[in-house]
């Protein structure tokens, strides 16, 4: 091997060791964000990152790929297990490409599409005017119902009828409900519509049993492997074979997928983040990886009740998965959720600012503040703690501008950690 990046690149070695110690004494109460096991973090660093093998396993452009064949097999196969999914694509880069990959499988420029609002709760990719998905298709965004907050299936199916889009893509990074996944497929049946998941936040509790899983009820799912899935950077489709609304085109659904990703958008797969992403999938297959979800849950509604309890308002007033997002509006702070952000920042409290249902403030200036539990559940935080981080995110809250008490919560934080450590004995933190 070649020599240890300590001593080859001092000032890399440094920004690692630095950003252990930021994971080591904070919390990180960013909803698409988890700690991935030593395990995983094995397998993504080995030398699978030196290998071409565009194609896919027994059809690669390049020689030398049968350990690659290996590893994607397991992958694929795992994933299948995982979901029940019929057909499994691994290679997508992550979420973004993924969802193209689909949006290039499924329509044509210009075809229209309906999509979730990103205000309320849906993503870049899910038809936003500044993303691929919103400037080469014709996106009519469905949104939450103004009181409520919660999606309205009744107003979807109207508003499909009248659109009829080619394609209704249902899928959350910000909404802290349940999706009904089998009322999205019945609206698509009603219109003639491909139904499309992006599951990336809600995976592993869709794996689980926690969440209503969407395979039964989709043409295609897709998620990322690095959120609540507890696996590396990375993204997967899962799709049926046969494709139902052709039935006399030359492609299976399978494979205009799998011709969509590559040779359709990407190259070479990334083998040691799939390697990783095999791993995390025999690692979600294990019974305590269903303990695990179940306790992401309790420990968002644990986190839920202190923050309402501290006098904070919620979007939906609560949760039902694995985030929330505080409304900043009716403590006189709209448009300041980057001011509360950084405050909470300093606290070692690692949230991210976001936009609330009908946002008076702008993607920049919102006026919310989203937060979940995967990555402290990780690290073994239960109940108990969640009473102490969401009054610390109370106080600092009421006075972001009040660097006396951003100093308490940050102790404060600092003491919870130290009961919690993160990668006990590596190396490169000692
Ligand atoms: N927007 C990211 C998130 O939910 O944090 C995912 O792309």
């Amino acid at each position: 091997m070649m020599d240890d990046i300590s001593k080859t690149d001092a000032e890399i070695f440094d920004a690692i060791k630095k950003e252990g110690i930021r994971i080591r004494n904070g919390v990180e109460l960013i909803p698409s964000e988890n700690f991935v096991s030593k395990a995983v973090l094995q397998a993504y660093a080995t030398f699978f990152t030196n290998k071409y093998s565009e194609g896919y396993p027994g059809k690669r452009y390049y020689g030398g790929n049968q350990y690659v064949d290996v590893v994607e097999n397991l992958a694929i196969e795992r994933a299948k297990k995982l979901f029940g999914a019929e057909h499994v694509n691994v290679q997508p880069y992550s979420g973004s490409p993924a969802n193209q990959a689909v949006f290039f499988a499924l329509l044509n420029v210009n075809d229209t599409f309906m999509g979730f609002d990103l205000n309320a709760g849906g993503h870049l990719t899910h038809g936003s005017p500044v993303n691929f998905s919103g400037k080469l298709y014709k996106c009519v965004p469905y949104n939450v119902d103004k009181k409520t907050e919660l999606l309205d299936y009744d107003v979807i199916m109207k508003q499909a009828k009248e659109a009829k889009p080619k394609m209704i893509l249902s899928g959350l990074t910000a909404y802290p409900r349940k999706i009904d996944f089998k009322a999205f497929r019945e609206i698509c049946d009603e219109i003639g519509a491909y139904h499309f998941a992006d599951i990336a936040h809600i995976a592993g509790l869709c794996a689980t049993g926690l969440h209503q899983n969407p395979v039964p009820y989709c043409d295609v799912v897709t998620t990322t492997t690095h959120k609540t899935l507890r696996g590396p950077r990375g993204a997967m489709i899962m799709c049926k074979i046969e494709d139902r609304l052709d039935k006399e085109g030359k492609k299976t659904l399978a494979q205009k997928i799998d011709s969509a990703v590559f040779p359709g958008l990407q190259g070479g797969p990334h083998d040691h983040v799939n390697a990783a992403k095999a791993v995390a999938f025999k690692e979600a297959l294990q019974p305590d990886y269903k303990e695990y979800c179940k306790q992401i849950v309790k420990n968002a509604k644990a986190l839920a009740s202190s923050l309402m309890n501290n006098g904070l308002e919620l979007v939906t007033n609560g949760t039902d998965n694995h985030l929330m997002v505080i409304k900043l509006v009716n403590k006189g702070l709209t448009g300041k959720g980057k001011e509360v952000q950084n405050a909470l920042g300093e606290a070692e409290i690692y949230v991210n600012k976001n936009t609330i249902p009908y946002e008076p403030g702008s993607p920049f200036n919102p006026s919310g503040i989203r937060l979940g539990t995967p990555a402290i559940t990780t690290r073994g935080m239960k109940e108990s703690e969640m009473k102490v981080i969401g009054e610390c995110i109370a106080k600092v809250i009421d006075n972001y501008e009040d660097k006396s008490v951003i100093e308490k919560a940050k102790k404060d934080i600092l003491e919870l950690c130290k009961e919690f450590p993160l990668y006990p004995g590596m190396e490169i933190l000692r």
